[in-house]
């Protein structure tokens, strides 16, 4: 069966791109991701992706990374597990929260978001 290394460029079902540089030995990466949507004001803009991947199994490893946010104080992590199926097609199943910054502890309760993504590779496009 085919491998799946997260290298490489992919999109979500609601048009956020992502590029994910060359993961290390240790299954460690970068990365950057824009994101289609916002709910802000601000302009978007590209944000930092740091991860790591499971690199024993590689055929369809589990992962997670963090984006901080460069336009919005907020910060979103993912987990997920890349799965390839018979025709070698990749997709990232994932599950992301999103933190927003709360005023104040009293705050804290409605501050984090949760939600769900699958990621498709972007194909033709080397990085
Ligand atoms: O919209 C977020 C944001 C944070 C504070 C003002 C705006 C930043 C971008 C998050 C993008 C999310 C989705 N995009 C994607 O590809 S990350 C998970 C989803 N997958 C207003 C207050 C808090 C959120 C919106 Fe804001």
């Amino acid at each position: 069966e085919k491998k799946c290394i997260l290298s490489g460029a992919w999109q979500n079902e609601l048009g956020s791109n992502m590029t994910i540089f060359a993961v290390n030995k240790a299954g460690q990466f970068s990365g950057l991701y824009l994101t289609a949507v916002s709910a802000a004001e601000k302009p978007i803009l590209v944000s930092p992706i740091n991860g790591s991947q499971h690199i024993d199994s590689l055929e369809q490893p589990t992962f997670g990374f963090t984006i901080k946010w460069t336009f919005s104080d907020s910060t979103t992590v993912f987990v997920g597990q890349c799965f390839v199926d018979d025709h070698g097609e990749e997709t990232l199943q994932t599950t992301w929260l999103l933190r927003e910054k709360a005023k104040s502890a009293e705050n804290n309760w409605n501050a984090t978001m949760v939600g769900t993504n699958i990621f498709t590779r972007i194909k033709g496009q080397k990085v």
